[in-house]
């Protein structure tokens, strides 16, 4: 980094350039400018709030979203020092601004502050991304100022007014000519501050949105910290102990976990570093994995809990039915993965494994009747695992023996190379007539389903083998299913789901990508999985080609495009009401149809929908229903 050792004009000159690279180049350091980049703004000012309340001095933080899309960050903190440097006449506050990687969070040139789609890059970037920005600290008894436009100083720091408060506001407008939308969505940054307040136990964070007519706030504050993250991602499923069990060790590699275990068949594991969800995992969570499997074997076995016939308890077993988070720090993160949010730290998997052995093995050994729920649990796991391998190896054989394994309402394509082939998933028999006539059946297979809806959360392996919506999926992909399931032998490059833009089809949708993503995760990562994006309404006039839209604001556009007069606007209430024409015209022709690739985020999301949807509250499910139409917006093009 540069010290301050030129004169005034050369560090000024010098400062600009580097914002002008961020201009040039947003995707550099925010990832993108789609609306996740914009989100990114904000998390990445309430991200220098959360390190000041780390640093044990900011006990609250406030976040509004106004009219206009101006953000608004405020907290409690020291505030921002104020002091000029002898040389630079430069405060430090707008050095912080101004100055690409200045403030030196975690210190070093780290992979942390370019991980390109992760946080920590700075004010500066947020500054250089925004059409005017204003920051207001309190601090050493007065209010200061200071004003930006597009990264340049318009107004240096000066101070207007005596407090005996002290903190940091800052008030900003995103650049529209960087940004492809400047409309935040409130309830991705609501998830994002639950997630953070969770993450740091008793900071208070509330988020406004006065935005429409009728605000939306939401205040957040939980001084159990994890134990309450678990607790809410638990709080539609049967817990098998009450208190989740609770590692937190400060030390090189501060670690934070809470675990608590459930009666479903599923595992949900969530992990951060320097509050990052790291989706793809990486060496904290196979430490952590590690630990688990060692520390229930070690009391399994010390207790005679296995049976001669059990041999060790797998790892799968274990964990089955957890929620888990697992939380550390890490001073210089080395990021992989496709997605940049997999920790490649190699040290930190030991550091966690060795802390969780020994919290875990004293806490069995000091609470043995939740060890004990714990541990039927996992043996009948590791049982009904056996089961399953059974039932595959029967399938197996069986499929061996029959001439065609292809499931029978399967129209397959006739091309052999699955590069250029794609499945079409369609609920429903007469959308997947219309499908059949209206494909090309050169590169593309139609599966309608059928049969009834399964639930993945209440199933283990064995019955989703047999289950008569699911197995047709799974013979159709040919490539095997859950630890057989091998990438290289898929028959479809695309797998895509076609469904209704409405509830049953959120239902239909969210059951297949929940399926993918237990049973056939390297399908979504490797991007394989479609979602088909049906029009919504159709345009017609006399004269004039049918114009489809496929979102209200499309078609608002259209009519202010082609005139009201004489339109004829009809609103697809399901696939099946087109013809095999249109269907071809508007869905599944790759020249002109929509599809949306599905992230590992999505699945990960319809996972957690699902259990919403599947599990015994009605009240919840209602919720959903009411906020399906938003779940559909918000997946990522
Ligand atoms: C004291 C020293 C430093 C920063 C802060 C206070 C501070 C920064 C922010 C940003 C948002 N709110 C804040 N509140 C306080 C400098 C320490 C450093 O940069 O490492």
């Amino acid at each position: 980094m540069e010290k301050f050792e030129h004169e005034y004009g050369a560090e000024q000159i010098q400062v600009l350039e580097g914002l002008e690279a961020v201009r040039k180049r947003p995707g550099m350091y925010i990832g993108s400018v789609s609306i996740r980049g914009l989100h990114h703004l904000v998390y990445e000012i309430v991200d220098n709030c959360v390190d000041e309340a780390l640093a044990g001095y900011c006990t609250k933080i406030d976040i509004k979203i106004e009219p206009g899309n101006i953000i608004y960050v405020s907290d409690n903190g020291r505030g921002i020092p104020v002091d000029i440097h002898p040389k630079t006449k430069i405060s430090a506050a707008e050095t912080v601004y101004t100055k690409l990687h200045a403030g030196g969070k975690f210190g070093g040139d780290s992979g942390y502050k370019v991980s390109g789609g992760l946080h920590g890059v700075g004010a500066s970037v947020v500054n250089a991304l925004s059409e005017w920005v204003e920051v207001t600290i309190k601090r050493d008894g007065g209010i200061f100022q200071m004003k930006f436009q597009r990264g340049k100083t318009v107004q240096p720091l000066k101070r207007i007014g005596d407090t005996k408060e002290t903190g940091t506001a800052v008030r900003f407008l995103a650049d529209g000519t960087i940004f492809e939308t400047l409309e935040y969505d409130y309830a991705t940054l609501e998830e994002r501050f639950r997630e953070i307040a969770f993450l740091t136990k008793g900071l208070k964070i509330n988020i406004e949105d006065t935005r429409g007519e009728t605000p939306k706030k939401a205040e957040f504050h939980f001084e159990g910290g994890l134990n309450s993250f678990v607790e809410f991602l638990n709080k539609n499923k049967e817990v098998l102990h009450k208190t989740p069990i609770y590692i937190e060790k400060d030390g090189e590699v501060p670690v934070e976990i809470a675990i608590q275990y459930t009666t479903s068949y599923s595992e949900n594991i969530l992990t951060f570093v320097n509050n990052i969800n790291t989706i793809e995992g990486g060496t904290h969570l196979e430490g952590f994995k590690r630990a688990l499997t060692k520390s229930f074997n070690d009391y399994a076995k010390s207790h005679n809990l296995l049976k001669e016939k059990d041999s060790n308890l797998q790892g799968e077993d274990i964990r089955e039915g957890i929620t888990a988070v697992v939380s550390v720090k890490v001073k210089e993160p080395q990021f992989e993965g496709q997605t940049k949010t997999k920790l490649g730290n190699s040290n930190v998997a030991g550091i966690v494994s060795s802390m969780v052995n020994d919290a875990l093995s004293t806490f069995l050994e000091e609470n043995p009747s939740v060890a004990k729920a714990i541990l039927e649990k996992c043996i009948a796991a590791s049982r009904a695992r056996e089961a399953a391998r059974k039932a595959r190896e029967l399938v197996r054989r069986k499929s061996a023996l029959e001439t065609s394994t292809l499931p029978g309402k399967l129209a397959d394509c006739s091309e052999k190379n699955a590069a250029e082939c794609e499945v079409y998933i369609v609920e429903g028999d007469s959308a997947g007539g219309s499908a059949k006539q209206g494909r090309d059946r050169k590169f593309q297979a139609i599966l309608p389903l059928w049969g009834k809806m399964l639930n993945v959360e209440k199933s283990r392996a064995d019955k989703i083998y047999n289950n008569d919506k699911l197995q047709p999926v799974i013979l159709a992909v040919g490539a095997g299913i859950g630890a057989d399931f091998d990438i290289t032998k898929i028959r479809y490059g695309k797998v895509i789901i076609m469904a209704d833009a409405d509830v049953d089809g959120a239902h239909i949708r969210t059951l297949l990508l929940t399926f993918f993503f237990r049973y056939m995760r390297p399908l979504i990562e490797n991007g394989n999985v479609y979602l088909a994006q049906p029009p919504l309404y159709k345009l017609a006039k006399k004269g004039m080609k049918d114009i489809y839209c496929y979102s209200d604001e499309e078609m608002e556009q259209k009519l202010n495009e082609i005139g009201r007069d004489g339109i004829n606007i009809q609103r697809y209430k399901g696939l099946g009401e087109m013809n095999p024409e249109q269907l071809w015209d508007t869905t599944m022709n790759p020249e002109t149809r929509i599809l949306i690739k599905v992230t590992l985020e999505d699945a990960i999301k319809a996972d957690e929908i699902f259990t919403i949807l599947m599990g015994d509250d009605i009240a919840p499910r209602r919720e959903f229903i009411e906020q399906n139409a938003k779940f559909v917006k918000n997946l990522d093009i």
